[in-house]
């Protein structure tokens, strides 16, 4: 577990964006990911304005929108400005180099043009994280690798997630860190950001597999950078100001609970 500031990593990081993120997240206080998982583009603007101010990083499923056009683009970039935080698109991809340079750079979305970072499964191979470096790091974009999920009976476990971290430390220029439920790796001289989705506060769980933990868990005793959080604010009855202010404060408080 590491515990170092996240002003004092962002200074000794060698990953551009790691920089970044880390001094972000140091100056706004907040180590909260929004996931906006909603299907129209008012509604994610609406709720990407909302929690903003609490968020160090939004994440997208850009391909659920159903109204998608480039002014949504626009519009995203505009409020990452205007409240500082940087744009996570949640695209898992898990093809072959060749086919996810042109996932990421061309179709609708292009990706690459707006996303800050992006995320991708190991199971290819390396060839698929040449095949988006090739694409972002030109674009100073960030990768991040699937080690683990948060659902029930994921593969990802084991060898599998070791090899992941070797993948990793071969890119280092590109790939920031892992999705993971807790750090991987404390090695000396090596520092990968670990974000972790399956946070909640009320609930267990859903009736699909997601299995939630608290912020307390996942970044106090299990050592992660970023708590990912969807449903828990925004989901059915939810004050989306009220719930991002109690992640944004119980993510923080553990985090202060680490630190030396
Ligand atoms: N996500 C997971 N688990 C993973 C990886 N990604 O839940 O292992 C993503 C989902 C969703 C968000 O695609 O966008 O994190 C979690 O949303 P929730 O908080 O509403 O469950």
């Amino acid at each position: 577990i590491v515990r170092k500031s996240y002003g004092e990593r962002a200074k000794l990081s060698t990953n551009d964006l790691s920089k970044k993120m880390f001094d972000l997240m140091e100056k706004k206080q907040t180590n909260l990911s929004v996931a906006v998982d909603v299907t129209k583009k008012r509604e994610l603007i609406e709720i990407a304005d909302k929690v903003g101010p609490y968020i160090c990083l939004l994440k997208t499923h850009i391909d659920i929108v159903e109204d998608f056009d480039n002014d949504l683009v626009e519009q995203l970039k505009r409020l990452a400005k205007k409240h500082n935080f940087l744009i996570f698109e949640d695209r898992k991809f898990a093809d072959i180099g060749s086919t996810v340079q042109l996932q990421y750079s061309s179709g609708i979305y292009k990706i690459a043009s707006w996303a800050d970072i992006t995320n991708a499964h190991p199971i290819p191979g390396e060839g698929i994280i040449t095949g988006l470096k090739s694409i972002g790091l030109p674009l100073n974009r960030g990768l991040l690798l699937l080690a683990e999920m948060s659902s029930a009976g994921s593969l990802a476990t084991g060898s599998y997630t070791d090899a992941t971290i070797s993948m990793a430390r071969r890119h280092k220029d590109f790939v920031m860190g892992f999705v993971a439920g807790r750090r991987l790796s404390d090695r000396e001289g090596e520092d990968f950001i670990t974000m972790s989705p399956g946070v909640g506060l009320d609930d267990k769980g859903d009736s699909m597999g997601q299995q939630y933990r608290t912020p307390k868990e996942v970044i106090g005793a299990c050592g992660s950078d970023v708590i990912i959080v969807g449903r828990g604010i925004y989901g059915k009855g939810k004050d989306v100001v009220k719930e991002a202010k109690r992640y944004r404060d119980a993510g923080w408080a553990a985090y202060l609970g680490r630190i030396e």
